[in-house]
């Protein structure tokens, strides 16, 4: 009988670790798309990732976790945020170009980091990603506190979720490496200013260079760079599958 209750226990107990582990999105694979709480997420390069094609608002570095924020407070910026204002400032949110698929409009952004290029180390997990608006270009830090409202959207809505990222299918510095895009439609009557708060590392950790997101200026409202085709080809049966893949870690 006691045998019977040790194993009742060990069961419910493996049972509460696996409810609460975060729930992890599989961005490992080229061309790999899920989406999350209505936004879509797709690994895909831009490259260069350089002036132009690849326009930088903020910049991350710190090694295992790293986190931070688009802010013109320079030159001690707080959190991971590395100082130079042509890589981290201020963004309003009319800067940000818009995509529009199967009728539901997207801003777009893009995502290139930076992590050890042998495949023992290529990986870096985004953990954290929320998206707040307001009326000031350098919000008082930090998220949830500070001038940070609540968020307008975020990647931990209804769970813990992260998304795994492999910075060997691209070709490291200056080679983005995902795409995320947001409804438009969480960020109604909102800005001027859209403060995008991200950090990395918890799941797999950040061991090498920077993170950088940034827009895209080549990108005009309706053209994405470069046209997810495959949203075209598979539609929303594949999204919805691809939010059914996820596995727990
Ligand atoms: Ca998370
Ligand atoms: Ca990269
Ligand atoms: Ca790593």
């Amino acid at each position: 009988m006691q045998q019977l209750r040790l194993a009742v226990l060990f069961s419910f107990l493996a049972l509460c670790s696996y409810t609460f582990a975060d729930t992890e999105y599989d961005l490992t694979t080229s061309g790999a798309m899920v989406t999350i709480n209505g936004a879509i997420f797709q690994q895909g390069s831009v490259q260069p990732s350089g002036t132009g094609q690849f326009n930088s608002f903020l910049r991350i570095r710190a090694n295992g976790t790293e986190y931070g924020y688009n802010t013109d407070e320079f030159p001690h910026p707080p959190l991971d945020i590395q100082p130079g204002p042509q890589w981290t400032h201020s963004l309003k949110l009319s800067a940000v170009p818009v995509f529009t698929f199967n009728g539901v409009t997207y801003y777009q952004f893009m995502l290139d980091i930076n992590e050890a290029q042998d495949k023992s180390d290529s990986l870096l997990s985004l953990d954290t990603l929320e998206f707040f608006t307001g009326s000031t270009p350098s919000p008082q830090c930090c998220p949830p506190g500070g001038d940070f409202g609540a968020a307008r959207w975020s990647l931990d809505t209804g769970a813990n979720n992260y998304l795994l990222l492999d910075s060997s299918l691209s070709h490291g510095s200056g080679s983005s490496d995902m795409f995320a895009y947001i409804p438009t439609s969480a960020f109604a009557g909102a800005g001027p200013y859209l403060y995008l708060y991200s950090g990395f590392g918890e799941n797999n950790a950040s061991d090498a260079g920077f993170e950088e997101w940034g827009t895209g200026q080549a990108t005009t409202p309706g053209a994405p760079v470069p046209e997810p085709s495959s949203f075209i080809l598979l539609g929303s049966g594949l999204m919805t599958l691809g939010g059914m893949l996820r596995r727990r870690k």
